[in-house]
């Protein structure tokens, strides 16, 4: 079984508390040495070697989901939990997210190259205010590997944005994302303006980012909440049923 290095002990070391400490250890003990190296380099920002060590792992065999979770993701478990401690600033974080990117480059069109056809339309954004993007552009990953057509607004998307992607393209379901506290309101905000717009029924709304939960979302009027990139996928499926409403748009 492969051990933790010794670079990734260290980096543990600044993980105070024992259960995030623990979720965070499980993350790696089972992950390769290889994994772990693309963990530390994403972690000290290095993205040249993020880049290359995601190309050997590709080679190698590893498949993208395994590069994705036990690498990249597990790596920015730690620069998070660093951020939040103030050991390390937004200019890390920007190179930590710059070597995220570098290996992501590398995963993406994997994940994305299914072939399948289109089951449906999905829009995606991060809300109004709010710049973080790391989590959304994984489900929208995720969500086209899955065979969906994913329509990105970005960052800072307004109500009124969010309203119109869904006319023009015709989308069966709306995601959308938000990592600050200060933000998650402009979910609700947004989901009043659809309703105002009279398209609630015409459009399933599926929210997520870290501080979110189920409850948030419930209260918001949402149809759906996701943890994570893979909840995503789930909820878009199931909104996607013929049987989840009448009003879903899937693209013929
Ligand atoms: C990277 C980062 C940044 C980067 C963003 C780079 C980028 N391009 O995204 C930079 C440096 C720019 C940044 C800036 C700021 N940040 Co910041 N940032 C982070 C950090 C470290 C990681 C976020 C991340 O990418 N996580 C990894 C991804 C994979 O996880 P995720 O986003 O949660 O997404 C997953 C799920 O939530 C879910 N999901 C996400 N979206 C959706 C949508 C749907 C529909 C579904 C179903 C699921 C889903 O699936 C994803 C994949 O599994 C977090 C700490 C943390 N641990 O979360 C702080 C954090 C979010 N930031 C924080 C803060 C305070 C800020 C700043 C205000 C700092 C400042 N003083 O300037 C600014 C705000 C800028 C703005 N207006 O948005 C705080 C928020 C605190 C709060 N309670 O509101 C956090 C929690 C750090 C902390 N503990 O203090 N940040």
């Amino acid at each position: 079984m492969p051990v933790i290095n010794e670079d990734l002990e260290a980096e543990l070391g600044y993980v105070t508390s024992p259960a995030e400490q623990q979720h965070i250890r499980n993350l790696w003990d089972e992950a390769d040495p290889l994994m772990q190296d693309i963990s530390v380099s994403l972690i000290k920002g290095d993205n040249n070697r993020v880049d290359q060590l995601t190309k050997e792992a590709l080679e190698a065999g590893f498949s993208a989901n395994t590069i994705l979770d036990d690498g990249l993701i597990a790596g920015m478990a730690i620069v998070g939990v660093k951020f939040r401690d103030n050991l390390i600033f937004v200019p890390e974080v920007l190179v930590a997210a710059r070597a995220m990117k570098a290996g992501m480059a590398h995963v993406e069109p994997i994940l994305s190259a299914s072939g399948i056809e289109p089951v449906g339309t999905v829009i995606m954004g991060t809300v109004k205010g709010d710049l973080h993007d790391i989590g959304k552009n994984l489900c929208i990953m995720m969500l086209s590997g899955a065979g969906f057509t994913v329509i990105d607004l970005g960052v800072d998307t307004s109500p009124e944005e969010f309203i119109e992607a869904v006319e023009e393209n015709e989308a069966g379901v709306l995601g959308m994302s938000a990592l600050l506290t200060t933000t998650m309101p402009n979910m609700g905000r947004t989901i009043d303006a659809i309703e105002e717009a009279e398209m609630r029924e015409v459009v399933k709304i599926m929210v997520g980012g870290a501080p979110l939960s189920q409850e948030f979302a419930d209260d918001m009027g949402a149809d759906g909440y996701g943890k994570d990139a893979m909840s995503c996928v789930e909820l878009a499926k199931t909104f996607m049923r013929p049987d989840a409403e009448p009003s879903i748009n899937p693209v013929s």
